[in-house]
């Protein structure tokens, strides 16, 4: 069991280079490379595509906790492990990304449950691209960002284009992406590039607390709630009010909705299903 592993969790074996436990409703996923800083080989993505696939198959899971093991969260493409097997040759980047980063960034931006980034360590390359792709962000107060992808003569990719002006504005995006310096924890969240930045010895506390609390709560609308904000910058405001009457739509129909009125009403806690 990883120094990270949620505590009374089971671990299941998913390939030695991804943790994964589930309890109290939070699938706890860690990056288990800590030699190599959790950088991504082929076997690593399968491993997290396993991991995701077993969480999202299992009903009692409503919130997602990404982490890595070790001193590092995630050093993006492993450097070392850019042949491909089948031919010998180099993989070719369009492939890589094509075959793993982009299913992954996809499939952590639309699963319907929440996902909690936990950034132990430094996060360089599409290391970093994996994080932004996640819901809600902390990072121990040790971490760091790296678009480290300028410093070997490549653009950021696995979807840093695309979150980092969203989220930095793009003044700070371009001076990132062009200089690949390191961005420490407490500048990515007064930048707004993560939610929090907390002591490194209370990282995983807050971060499980977190997933635990999401976990209790109107998943239904959680996962809306992600596709809207996702939406928006895409779409005018006319679009945008028609989507959010539509989602309410389908929020009102929800047993949570039900239960979190009648609970107002009867001034007591509600209990969500998720329903
Ligand atoms: O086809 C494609 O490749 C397209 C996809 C591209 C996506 C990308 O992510 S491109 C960017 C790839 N990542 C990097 O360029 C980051 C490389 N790593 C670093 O710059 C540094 O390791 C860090 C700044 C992240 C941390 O530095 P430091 O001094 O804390 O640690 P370190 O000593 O450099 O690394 C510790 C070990 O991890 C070391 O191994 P060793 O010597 O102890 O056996 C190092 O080689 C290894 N490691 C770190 N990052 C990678 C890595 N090994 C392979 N690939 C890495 N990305």
């Amino acid at each position: 069991m990883s120094e990270n592993q949620h505590p009374g969790s089971h671990p299941h074996g998913i390939g030695n280079s991804v943790l994964l436990g589930i309890s109290g409703g939070v699938a706890e996923i860690t990056l288990n490379r800590p030699d190599k800083l959790n950088s991504f080989t082929r076997a690593m993505h399968a491993d997290l595509r396993a991991a995701i696939s077993t969480a999202r198959a299992d009903t009692s899971v409503r919130a997602i906790l990404l982490t890595g093991a070790g001193r590092g969260f995630c050093a993006g493409q492993d450097l070392a492990d850019t042949v491909d097997p089948a031919t010998g040759k180099p993989a070719g980047v369009g492939n890589t990304l094509e075959e793993n980063y982009h299913p992954l960034v996809h499939t952590l931006q639309e699963l319907p449950l929440p996902v909690v980034c936990a950034v132990n360590g430094v996060a360089a390359g599409a290391g970093t691209s994996i994080a932004f792709a996640c819901d809600i962000v902390l990072a121990a107060r040790s971490a760091s960002f790296i678009q480290a992808f300028i410093k070997i003569g490549l653009v950021p990719d696995a979807g840093s284009t695309y979150a980092l002006p969203r989220l930095v504005g793009m003044a700070r995006a371009k001076a990132l992406a062009m200089l690949g310096d390191k961005l420490d924890a407490e500048t990515a969240e007064r930048w707004g590039l993560i939610w929090r930045c907390v002591d490194d010895v209370a990282l995983m506390g807050e971060a499980r607390k977190l997933a635990s609390h999401l976990a209790t709560q109107p998943t239904r609308a959680l996962g809306l709630i992600k596709q809207a904000l996702h939406a928006s910058p895409g779409n005018d405001l006319a679009t945008q009010l028609a989507l959010e009457r539509n989602f309410q739509a389908d929020c009102t129909q929800s047993n949570d909705f039900r239960e979190g009125v009648s609970a107002f009403l009867d001034k007591r806690k509600p209990v969500f299903s998720g329903n």
